[in-house]
């Protein structure tokens, strides 16, 4: 399918895996040639490729609402939601907005631009949702810098309260902020990077069981607490303190693997309650320069795609906000 003809996010559907591996390439090479351009952020957006269509795949976004935290990394959200003949004008007068903005698409359910706000918002659509007899889902994507910030630490304080409102939260965790992100919470992430996915080792337990001798798929009703039980038991540091407030722990997800992504979606999907998915993405995948110096590639001015330099601008540089602003404070 041919990137240029998608205008609407649920002309994913049905796409095989194959099929969304070539929308992938085609967005990752619109998302380049045109930063290469224009300039903007980089390595946020190349990084999320695969996220965004798995979770677009499992969603009806005539329905369901998304928030991107920032807004900086949703350059791929806007490729599929009707703007990719204007991205050319990307962070232009005019032009497509380097944010979310809601007056630019009905599919920008929230604009930001100030970090740690996706989840607040996105669990105020749901309390919204359940108020008015809704049934549509609400999924906030949110970076692993942007989780460090105060607010989306209240917003996860008050949804592990609301244990029969759904919402996800899609933790996209590269362990990069601007520069690599640095704390407690990372270090958390971290170590949970390098465990084995939750679901892998609960489900090897299901196989294991079933093929105990007398006991097979008999203890079947037994198995669900068994598994909780054993969850925290064999890998107490994985998403234990996501479960502990409140959230069912799914991860972590390889954030390139679309068939992991697609599964893990659906089966968030199906919990009732807040889900964290936590996601291990490289910032900048896919454009090896960017790979490898993410803080210089995580936002660009116009630069040369084969060697990665940036390109002198020809064009009379407007002066900056701070110096208008002290140079005319009435
Ligand atoms: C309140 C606030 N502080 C700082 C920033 C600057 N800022 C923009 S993007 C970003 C990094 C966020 O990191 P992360 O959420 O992990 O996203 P990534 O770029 O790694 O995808 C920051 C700190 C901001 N937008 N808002």
């Amino acid at each position: 399918m041919l990137l240029s003809d998608i205008t609407h996010p649920n002309q994913l559907h049905g796409l095989s895996i194959r099929q969304l591996e070539d929308v992938a390439r085609q967005i990752r090479e619109k998302h380049l040639e045109t930063v290469a351009t224009s300039g903007g952020h980089l390595g946020p957006g190349l990084g999320v490729v695969e996220l965004t269509l798995a979770l677009y795949q499992t969603l009806d976004l005539d329905r369901d609402k998304v928030t991107w935290d920032v807004g900086h990394q949703a350059y791929p959200h806007k490729l599929i939601t009707g703007r990719y003949h204007d991205f050319h004008t990307l962070r232009q007068k005019d032009g497509v907005a380097g944010y979310l903005k809601r007056s630019e698409s009905k599919f920008d359910h929230f604009g930001a631009g100030h970090a740690s706000t996706s989840i607040s918002a996105a669990l105020g659509m749901a309390l919204a949702r359940d108020m008015a007899g809704d049934d549509y889902k609400v999924a906030a994507i949110i970076g692993d810098g942007a989780l460090t910030g105060g607010m989306a630490l209240e917003a996860i304080n008050h949804a592990g309260h609301l244990p029969n409102t759904n919402l996800l939260v899609v933790l996209n965790d590269n362990e990069m902020s601007i520069s690599p992100n640095v704390g407690a919470i990372p270090r958390y992430l971290n170590k949970m990077r390098l465990s084995p996915p939750v679901q892998f080792l609960t489900d090897n337990l299901e196989e294991q069981f079933k093929h105990l001798p007398f006991v097979g798929t008999s203890l079947s009703p037994e198995l669900d607490r068994v598994k909780e039980g054993m969850k925290r038991l064999a890998v107490p540091k994985v998403g234990a303190v996501f479960e502990e407030l409140g959230f069912t722990y799914m991860g972590p997800v390889d954030g390139h693997n679309l068939p992991e992504l697609i599964a893990t979606f659906k089966e968030a999907h199906n919990h009732t309650g807040p889900v964290l998915v936590h996601v291990a993405t490289t910032k900048g995948k896919g454009y090896a320069i960017a790979e490898k110096d993410q803080v210089g590639y995580h936002a660009q001015s116009p630069f040369n795609l084969s060697t990665g330099k940036s390109v002198p601008s020809t064009k009379p540089k407007p002066p900056g906000y701070s110096k208008v602003f002290v140079e005319n404070p009435d």
